[in-house]
């Protein structure tokens, strides 16, 4: 992409409004504008970062054994009176009336609407286990939207549904998210503790909230550290297998929020040295709830022995957009973001330090051409700003490497990449610039 034709909306001013360090980035470095409170339009920046985030948690969903579907964001209130939650969800819930004065709703979450679409197709136990996801906009009217795209209303989520006859088999199935999770976080290269959570409105005994670590995270968190350096489970491992062991590993160990936090117990089973107390963010949250919804919804089918046995169910959520805030928080300097190259909008820059030079631009577009024919995401920035005001974009919006070209190196016959990460900068032949910059990339493209 040729910077001179995107649409990139830079803020050179940090807005007022925004309180922390993702949201300030975000607006300045146009991956974003809010519409109105807790809405916001994804600008062509943070729709490509929004994307990438999406396309891995579905790569790992699939791994997982989900299996993905769509659903609509407007609902029927009557669906959830099935389930006895419309009265109760309160205010977060955005009620609406069509034309004819029926009640709809914008979904917060979809456990109904996916109740019933297992209930009416299947009915069986041949057909089970299952688990169907979607990525899909909710809305939660929430009292104080704040932090950005952190906590939104209008929102970006993967909502899984498992599906079993038995508790056992839902615990499987809660095994293979709770391993899809750690998967996709470290993925999209973060370090992503779970703990042991309150179920709230969702309902049900077991619950899981993944928390990356961040300054400004909404939660406070007790930890033992060998959960933070904790190792991440392969890409060969066996969903189809059990998984009872890994997810033993991550929860043996002490870990939990301010709300369940228990002083007394992270005393006596962490050593000192191993305490960590600390801010998180809540990047997704996974619940077992047995019969909670089949049960009033009357999702049944048959069993073995011809009896009709009520599904046990789960639900698993991932913030995606939330995410990209979340990144940001973890991955960023005083100069702006620093993007991990599986998430980065593109994974490399060429910085023309002089537009208009017929030398300077000709082994601009050499680069480019080569950058884009070996598979790289690159942007071309052939604007004619000066170099000052280009290298602080650049450093803003965080691409993982600028490839830096300017008519005094074109004629000495080289060019530099500067790492946005360490800020290291190597001095190198056109050539051999293509050849570090792809294989700096296809190294870390994926992180796991
Ligand atoms: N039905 C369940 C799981 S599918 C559910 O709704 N869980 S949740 O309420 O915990 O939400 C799942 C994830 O969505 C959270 O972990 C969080 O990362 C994200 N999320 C929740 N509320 C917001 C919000 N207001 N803004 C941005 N992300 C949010």
């Amino acid at each position: 992409m040729r910077l001179s034709r995107y649409f990139l909306p830079v803020l050179r001013e940090t807005p007022k409004e925004a309180e922390i360090v993702s949201h300030q980035l975000m607006l300045r470095a146009g991956l974003v504008k809010q519409a109105s409170a807790g809405i916001y339009s994804w600008l062509p920046l943070g729709l490509k970062v929004l994307k990438k985030i999406e396309s891995i948690v579905r790569e790992e969903q699939n791994r997982a054994g989900a299996v993905e579907l769509l659903m609509p964001t407007i609902q029927s209130a009557d669906l959830w009176r099935q389930s006895g939650r419309y009265e109760a969800y309160g205010k977060e819930m955005l009620r609406i009336q069509d034309r004819h004065e029926r009640e709809m709703l914008f979904g917060p979450t979809a456990e109904e609407v996916i109740t019933a679409i297992f209930r009416d197709f299947v009915k069986s136990y041949k057909d089970l286990p299952k688990n169907l996801y979607n990525i899909q906009w909710k809305f939660r009217d929430e009292i104080r939207p704040r932090f950005g795209v952190m906590r939104g209303r209008e929102f970006l989520m993967k909502d899984a549904y498992s599906f079993d006859l038995t508790p056992e088999g839902a615990r499987d199935a809660y095994n293979r998210m709770f391993v899809a999770y750690l998967r996709t976080f470290a993925r999209l290269g973060l370090k992503s503790v779970p703990m042991k959570a309150d179920t709230g409105p969702i309902g049900g005994d077991l619950s899981h909230e993944f928390i990356i670590l961040a300054d400004t995270g909404e939660s406070q968190v007790f930890c033992h550290k060998d959960l933070i350096d904790g190792a991440i489970p392969a890409p060969d491992t066996d969903f189809d297998g059990d998984l009872s062991g890994i997810v033993k590993t991550w929860t043996s160990l002490y870990a939990a929020t301010e709300e369940m936090h228990d002083a007394a117990r992270f005393a006596a089973d962490v050593p000192q040295d191993k305490q960590v107390s600390a801010r998180g963010i809540e990047v997704g949250h996974i619940f077992y709830f047995g019969t909670k919804y089949a049960e009033p919804m009357g999702a049944r089918v048959q069993g073995p022995d011809g009896s009709m046995i009520t599904l046990q169910m789960g639900s698993y959520g991932i913030g995606v957009s939330r995410l990209v805030g979340a990144i940001i928080e973890a991955c960023h300097d005083k100069a702006g973001i620093v993007w991990p190259v599986p998430v980065a909008p593109f994974e490399a820059a060429i910085v023309n330090l002089k537009a208009g030079d017929a030398d300077t631009d000709k082994a601009c577009a050499d680069l480019y051409g080569k950058l884009q024919a070996a598979g790289i995401d690159v942007l071309l920035d052939d604007t004619d700003e000066r170099a000052g005001a280009k290298f602080s974009t650049m450093d803003l919006i965080g691409l993982p490497y600028q490839v830096v070209v300017g008519p005094k190196g074109v004629k000495a016959g080289e060019v530099e990449i500067k790492h946005r990460k360490s800020g290291e900068k190597e001095t190198l032949s056109p050539d051999a610039a293509v050849e570090r910059v792809v294989a700096l990339v296809k190294g870390q493209r994926v992180l796991v």
